[in-house]
This record gives C-alpha cells, structure tokens and sequence, in this order.
C-alpha cells in the first residue's frame, strides 16, 4: 500500500517500491540512491528515520501547520519511534496511524513487574575496611575484585539491565490495541498524521475510494481515561475490528460489551505481581457492534467512539495517588463515569487541562529569513533530514523545547510516579535498562526542564521518589556503610531498590542519594516555599548524615574522600597500566557533596534550625578534596590524574560542577571553566543522546551559544537505529523527535529542552530571602537564532521572565517576580538592578544596562 500527500503520487509510487527494495534487502544503499536520484546521505537520513514517502523536500504549500507545536508525517509510522505519544502522566497511548490497521501502544505507568526484595548484603560493612586498605595503598585493581565479590547486590541486582523476571523487575509495556477497518475500496490518498502539542490530540486522515477517515485520539486527565473517535464524511463507511494483546501474560474477553484485557506480571521471586486491568469500551454512531470471543466487531457505523482505561494494584514503594486493589472493577467505574459524558465535552475538558500546563510558556525563535515560516510546510522527519543537509530551521528549537514540555506533562504529573527512561511510552517486555530510575544522570535529566520551563509540580513525583528512598536506604547505609542516614547508588525501581549494583563497574557510585539531593533544594530555589523547604530539608539532612559518616581521609593532602566510588560508569589507567573503575572521591562525589552540604546548611539556616549541625558540615566541607586542574589544563575527573582509558567517554561527570550544580561558572571561577571548557573540548562533540543534551547546557554555561546550538543539531541526526550504542553511533532523533541513545531514552528530549531554557535563561539565588536573584539574560545565543521572543521563563528566585530579541540583540525583558526583593540582571557584559515587588511586573530595555563600573 502506498501512502503518500495529494502532491506527487505517481513518483511516490517508483520511490516506494525502491524504498521496499532497499528494506528487504533486495538493493544496496547506494544503488536505492541513485534510483531515488537523492544524494547517499540524503537517502542514508530518509531511509533511517524510516520516511517512506521520499518526495523531494519541497513543501506543499497548500497546508502549513505551526511548526512549532505540530509534529506531522505524510505517511503511518512502521515502528514505535515512528508514532506519535500521548499521555496524561499515568497512561500513555503510543499511536501508529495506520490508515487499515491502526495499533496503538498502551501503557501505564505501574505496569512494573518484580517486588520488594532485599537485595543488601547484610555484612558488606565488614569488608569495608580491607577496601579501603586497599584503595589508601594505591591498590585500586584489588579493591575493584574485593568490591565485585563483596560490596555489590546480594540478588541479581537489575539483571544487567534484564531484570524482567528477577526480583528487580522491568517496565513493560500494558500492550496494543489493534483496529482493523474493512469494506472500503480504493488506494489511500491524501493521507496524513499529526500530534498537536498545544492541544495535546493526535489525528490521522486519509481517503479511501471516496470516503474521508479522520481519527482523533488523546489521553484525558480530567476523566482519567484514553479517548479515541473515528468518523468518516459518509454514512455507514465505517467498519472495524477491535482487539487488544500483549506479549505475554493476558487474556482477553469481552464482559457486558466492554473489551477487557487482564494479566498479572511476575514477581521476579516464582510468584505473582502487579495485576492490570485494561478495558475498552465503543460508543457507536449508527451501524452495529457484535462481539466475538476477544474482539469487537462495528458494523457500517458512522462514526465511533472509544473509551479506554487501565489500571494496575501496584503498592510498591515509591507513592502515587492511585490505590487500586481491585483493577477490573475500578476500569469499570472510570468507564461508567466517562461514559456519561459527550465526546465533545470529553475533549473540551481535556484541551482546557492541558493548556494549563502547556500554555505556560511560549517560545518563537527564528532567522529573520523566509525559511522559518516554511517549516512548516515540511513533514517533521523531512524537517530533520533538511537539518542534516544544512537547512537553517530555528522552529525545530521552538518545537523540541514543546515537545519536551509536552512530554514532561505527560509523564509526570502531580500524583504520578516519576517519568521513568522512556517517560511512560514503551513497547515491549524486556525494556532497554528495565526502563528504570538511573540516578547517575538519567531520572535526573528527565527533571532539568521542570523548573525553568514553568512546570514545577510536574517535579512532584521525582520529589516524592526522593522521599520514598529513604526508609529502603536506611539500610543500605547500614548493610554497606555501617553508617546512619540514607544512601543510593546507581538504578532505582518501584520496589525501593538502593543497594549497589550487580558490578562494580558502574554500580557502586555513591553518589546517587546525593544527586537526587540536588532536586530537593532546586524546587525551593525555583519556588521558594518555605513549607516545602520545612518538608525537604530532613531528607536532605539525612542524606549529609550519611555522607558525614562515611568520609575517610586520603593521605596525600588529608582530604575528606569517598570510598570505595566511582565517576559514573568510567575508567582509568592506573600508573601500573591496569584498567580500573573503583576508587575514592571521584571529582563529581566531591562537588555533588560540597553542593548537599551547602543546601544543608542554607536550608537550616533559613529554617532557623541544627546550628551545630551545620557547624560540622560547614568544617568537612572545607576538607573535601577540590576541583583539581590537571597536569594538561584540563578539569581532573578522579582524585589523581590517572591516564584516560575512554577519553571519548559519554559521561562528563567532573563538569556537573559547571551544570547543573553551579559551583564552577565563568565569572565566578574563570580558570576553572576553562579547565571545563578544555575537557568538554577533549571529550569531543560525539555522543549518545542524553550526553549530546548534557554538553549542549555546559556550552551554554560557558555561554558558547553557537557551540550549544551545534550540540542541539546534533542531537538532531536523523535516525533509525535501536540497538544499544554507548559511543554516539545512531544517536540523535527517531522520526517522531524521541531522542536516541539508541536505543530510544528520553532524557535527551528533556535535557535539550532544558539546553534550549539554557541558552536563553540562567540564574541563580543563594536561597535566603534577603538576598537578591540573579539573572542573565540571553546568555548563550545562537547566530542562528537571531529573532525571537519567550514568554513564561521561570528564574532561581521565583521569578517569571519574558523576553524579545532582535537581529541577535536584547529588546526588552519583563520580569513577574513571586517576592519581593531585587535582582541583577546581566546581558552582554552589562548589568542592571531592579527591585522587585511581588506580582508587579517589572520592564527593562537595552538602554537600562550599563558597563561595569
Ligand atoms: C547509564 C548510561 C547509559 C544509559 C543507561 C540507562 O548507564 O551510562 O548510557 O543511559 O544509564
């Protein structure tokens, strides 16, 4: 079948069947080139990112959609990177657009297999001595074997990322519905799919024969339920069959009309887990609905309506609003209740919802130049390969930055569990790293955007993980550490895993706790609330108490390290020439507990609180090993300038001191930030996608706009590969712009969101409510983007900014602060202070900077 727009259908024909020559194998790459009369690397982009229609990227001019809000395609997705999400934070609807055969990937986000399982090595405190022994001698190889046999999980820990049927567990997805059309005639033409990120709709449309097929689905949180409406422009045109599967573990029947799937995963341990519930109910406009054994059957309908929701009884450790202990019956309820209400009513709430969240912020960047308003024109995967090619496109930015938005939004909504390594959307059982919490970047990530982008409470659920880890890593610090307070190390899960992973290659970095940490005070420094901080500063406490307990001295300078660790996931050389990962204060420990520290004592402060608690963490702090510069210029990743044994390595860890904790800037510590600058230089530009995002925020706190922005294209890079690459091969974007480790991960859509409010915005607040805030403004932009306007920014502070520029400079800025107070606002060199009053706005132009005195 060929799908193609109104605009060249013959050439899509050839083009098509050279494209399925080329899959299967049939022709070369090169040779699906020259026939395609494309460039290799034109149709190497296309044929990646899986565009079946390859017509020339001109542009139909007859449909411009708002390239900033619209993903669109001219053609179904074929894999799940290819559809286009939905979600309202808790289910989340993955949809094809096949104009036949519709499926659409359904999730929930509990749908989490494994228990609770203890898997601390009670006496692992007892070899902690002998490696640390070992390390204070320099004998980091031996301590690595000590850590192996005896300081990692007990159990099989993750699984080494398959933990589907180990006690750890996996995310997987709750299944596919599967709709199948009949009895019209005819080729598909005029066809096309598309996700509105203001509204928060997916469509599809298409003609058969003569009859027009408009499909809209969307995901509701004001009436908890997955909605989808078929229709056609003629009566009786519609006939479909409706199914519903999974992998495994389900069966399907239909009970008092309604579809329902049920299912309950394993336990990880022999037994049973979460059980699910997934029902569907049709709501017809003329025609007739029969039912078959595990299908549904409308008949000659006019137009359908169907009701979706799924629920598990998962009661795991991290907390969610939804408690459930009887899944069927509480479908049943939601369906019921939602039945009562009208489509159109169903979707005017659930657009009214969304804008609440979405129409906080607005961004329009763009080059002065006539290719900006033709982007949207373009199919959004034809948008990445013209990119590719060198085409000037800044919407794509405005774009990326909703889209990331619209991602947090949904998945992670207050009362939610946090967005997990594909936020909700996930097809398959196994998923890639169970789709778990990494707390050595990645969960971390998911959240960068929440604050800046204005949607704070969408940081609630990574919050209450935070707190929810506590009690479970209680007893790690005791099993490992003999040591009070709380500690994580690399992965987490809904069971409340804390214990160190199955290898000491990247499972025993200490630090996890710490990095969460940095969450807890980030959400008061965007805020505010002192409430909040009254809720947040005991974890924070506790976590320092652990981190207090377990410092030893090394014996070069005597200064406080941590041991055994590691800098996430890397290795060195030792003088010896032996490959090694353990060892003590790695310089991103250090810098992660300068920074716990400081919120420590700030937070009591304000709080007028532990004044000799803070005594004690003011005197470590002084002892902890510092930054260190190398030998070569650069910024030492370990304790030592031990040799490189990846110098291409995806983690950056010793520049989390220049992002996202701020200890290392450009006009605080200029020689340090050119240590920084030099290793982000010799880490070189290439990367898997979540480190492209990441080098994206540190080249825009060394404020090198452009360099930023080349990060951000690269995150671009059309792609199709899935399969586990960890040195930057296929990293990039899937055609519906989920970002590609490979394989899928978003935290590269929200680390590049998070980039772009980067560039624009950064900011700073010591916390306490007497000191001013500070702002700078525009601080890394682009050439690229010498236009452009943001509206809803949110500042350290809490403070709203929106801002316009022009020809790359400033015009005006709006502040809305949330306090009183002042601020110092830089741009281009320049500063100025305002004082603030709280909800009055505040203006300032070009003209109100002046040089520094
Ligand atoms: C960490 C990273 C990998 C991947 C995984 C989920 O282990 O080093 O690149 O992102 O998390």
């Amino acid at each position: 079948m060929i799908y193609t727009t109104c605009m060249n259908m013959k050439n899509t024909n050839i083009e098509a069947s050279i494209i399925e020559r080329y899959r299967q194998g049939k022709i070369a790459l090169r040779e699906a080139a020259k026939r395609l009369k494309l460039r290799q690397i034109e149709a190497m982009a296309l044929l990646l990112i899986g565009a079946l229609s390859v017509a020339p990227a001109k542009g139909d001019k007859s449909m411009t959609l708002d390239p900033t809000t619209m993903l669109w395609y001219d053609s179904p997705g074929t894999e799940f990177c290819h559809a286009l999400p939905l979600g309202n934070g808790r289910m989340g609807f993955t949809v094809f657009g096949g104009a036949d055969e519709e499926q659409i990937v359904l999730n929930e986000e509990s749908v989490w297999s494994g228990s609770s399982f203890d898997d601390n090595r009670p006496d692992a405190h007892q070899n902690l001595p002998e490696i640390r022994r070992l390390l204070l001698e320099g004998k980091n190889t031996e301590a690595e074997t000590l850590v192996n046999r005896t300081f990692t999980c007990k159990g099989q820990g993750s699984g080494h990322g398959n933990g589907a049927n180990v006690p750890f567990g996996c995310y997987q997805t709750l299944g596919t519905l599967r709709l199948k059309f009949e009895g019209l005639e005819g080729d598909i033409v005029d066809y096309r799919r598309s996700l509105d990120l203001a509204q928060a709709i997916s469509t599809v449309e298409y003609s058969k024969g003569d009859v027009k097929q408009t499909r809209e689905a969307f995901v509701s949180a004001p009436h908890q339920v997955g909605v989808i409406r078929c229709s056609s422009d003629k009566k009786n045109a519609l006939t479909v069959e409706i199914s519903m599967d999974r992998p495994e573990r389900f069966s399907t029947l239909v009970q008092d009309g309604d579809l329902l799937m049920t299912g309950t995963l394993t336990n990880g341990q022999g037994g049973e887990g979460v059980s699910y519930a997934a029902r569907l109910r049709v709501r017809n406009q003329g025609g007739r609905v029969t039912a078959g054994d595990t299908s549904l059957k409308i008949k000659d309908a006019d137009a359908i309506v169907l009701l979706f929701d799924a629920e598990t009884d998962y009661a795991g450790n991290v907390p969610r609003e939804r408690k459930v202990k009887d899944p069927v019956t509480k479908t049943e309820q939601v369906l019921d209740a939602a039945a009562g209400v009208s489509y159109e009513a169903l979707r005017a709430a659930h657009i009214e919802e969304h804008r609440k969240w979405f129409g906080r912020v607005s961004i329009r960047l763009d080059d002065g130049q006539k290719g900006s308003q033709e982007c949207g024109t373009q199919t959004t995967d034809r948008r990445l390969v013209a990119i590719k090619k060198g085409a000037s496109d800044p919407a794509m930015a405005a774009l990326y930055f909703n889209y990331g938005r619209y991602l947090l939004i949904g998945s992670s909504r207050p009362g939610t569990l946090p967005a997990n390594l594909q936020g909700i959307w996930a097809e398959g059982i196994q998923t890639p790293w169970n789709c778990d919490w990494h707390l050595d970047i990645n969960v971390q990530m998911n959240y960068w955007p929440a604050e800046q982008a204005g949607l704070s409470e969408c940081h609630g659920p990574m919050l209450h993980l935070i707190e929810s880890l506590q009690s479970p890593g209680r007893k790690t610090a005791q099993a490992y550490y003999d040591a009070d307070g709380w500690v994580a190390h690399v992965i987490t899960n809904p069971w409340g895993f804390t214990a160190p992973g199955e290898s000491a290659s990247w499972g025993s970095t200490v630090s996890g706790s710490a990095w969460l940490c940095e969450h807890l005070w980030e959400h008061y420094a965007f805020t505010g609330e002192r409430d909040y901080l009254s809720w947040a500063y005991p974890i924070l406490k506790r976590s320092a108490v652990f981190y207090l307990d377990m410092l030893i001295e090394e014996p070069k300078h005597g200064w406080l390290v941590t041991a055994p660790s590691n800098s996430p996931e890397n290795a060195f050389i030792t003088p010896g020439g032996q490959r090694v990962h353990t060892c003590m204060g790695p310089t991103m420990d250090m810098q992660l507990l300068r920074e716990l520290f400081e919120h420590c004592i700030q937070a009591a402060t304000i709080l007028a609180q532990d004044e000799t608690f803070c005594e004690k963490l003011a005197e470590t702090h002084k002892r902890l090993a510092p930054n260190q510069i190398g030998p070569d210029g650069r910024l030492q990743e370990w304790l030592e300038p031990y040799g490189e044994a990846e110098p291409h390595h995806r983690h950056v860890s010793p520049l989390y001191g220049l992002h996202p904790y701020d200890e290392i800037s450009v006009d605080k510590t200029p020689e340090l930030a050119e240590a920084c600058r030099k290793l982000l230089e010799s880490r070189g530009d290439a990367a898997t996608g979540w480190s492209l995002a990441w080098k994206m925020n540190l080249w825009s706190r060394l404020r090198d706009g452009n360099r930023a922005e080349k990060l951000f294209r690269d995150l671009l890079n059309p792609t199709g590969s899935m399969g586990f690459n960890y040195t930057g091969g296929g990293s990039g974007s899937y055609a519906n712009l989920f970002c590609a480790h490979p394989p899928f991960q978003i935290d590269g859509n929200f680390g590049g969101a998070a980039g772009i409010a980067e560039m624009l915005l950064q900011s700073r607040w010591s916390g306490d409510p007497n000191d001013p805030l500070e702002l700078f403004l525009l601080p890394a932009l682009p050439d690229a983007w010498p236009q452009g306007e943001v509206a809803g920014l949110r500042a350290r502070g809490g403070c709203g900014v929106d801002m316009l520029w022009k020809k790359g400079k400033l015009q005006s800025a709006r502040l809305l602060p949330n306090r009183d107070g002042q601020a110092r606002l830089s741009y281009a060199g320049k500063t100025v202070v305002v004082d603030l009053k709280e909800g009055e706005e505040r203006v300032v132009d070009q003209r109100s900077f002046r040089p520094p005195a």
